[in-house]
């Protein structure tokens, strides 16, 4: 039985907007054969970023992330297909862009800047509840 087709949440991160990759990681996305359903550029303000971010509460990176996530115009959007979670995920790579597998976006186009929050170019949902209630924070229900 095929298995039924699924939404995710990407975000282009502001460090990835102002290197001007928002083409390039809508490109991957959409030569991997993921159809994108929505798309916003916006300024999320805090409450927003605390929300999406909620699982990392009390974590040391928590205050860097949000801050760093608010620096910048981000680009959200909806990506649809048969899996996208983890073809996303994996499109994307590992979180620590140091180590990101060549051919992967982080480990292609990102490294560690010293800074107290990983800068990696993008966010993807990792679940399928995740990922209905981040695109609920960003484009309703
Ligand atoms: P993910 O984006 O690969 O799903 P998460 O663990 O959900 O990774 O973390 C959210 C974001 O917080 C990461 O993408 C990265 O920007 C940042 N981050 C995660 N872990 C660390 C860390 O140990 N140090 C600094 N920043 C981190
Ligand atoms: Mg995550």
């Amino acid at each position: 039985m095929p298995v039924s087709k699924e939404r995710t949440l990407i975000l282009v991160k502001p460090d990835g907007v102002r290197r001007g990759l928002v083409g390039e990681v809508i490109s991957r996305v959409e030569r991997k054969g993921y159809v994108v359903t929505a798309l916003r550029m916006l300024n999320a303000d805090r409450a927003t970023l605390e929300k999406h971010y909620e699982e990392h509460q009390g974590k040391p990176f928590f205050e860097p992330l949000v801050e760093f996530m608010m620096s910048g115009p981000i680009v959200a959007m909806i990506a649809e297909g048969e899996r996208v979670i983890e073809g996303f995920r994996s499109l994307a790579g590992v979180t620590d862009p140091t180590v990101a597998a060549p051919g992967s976006i982080r480990g292609d186009l990102a490294r560690d800047q010293g800074t107290k929050v990983v800068q990696n170019i993008v966010h993807g949902s990792d679940s399928v509840a995740s990922a209905e209630r981040e695109i609920a924070i960003f484009f309703g229900k």
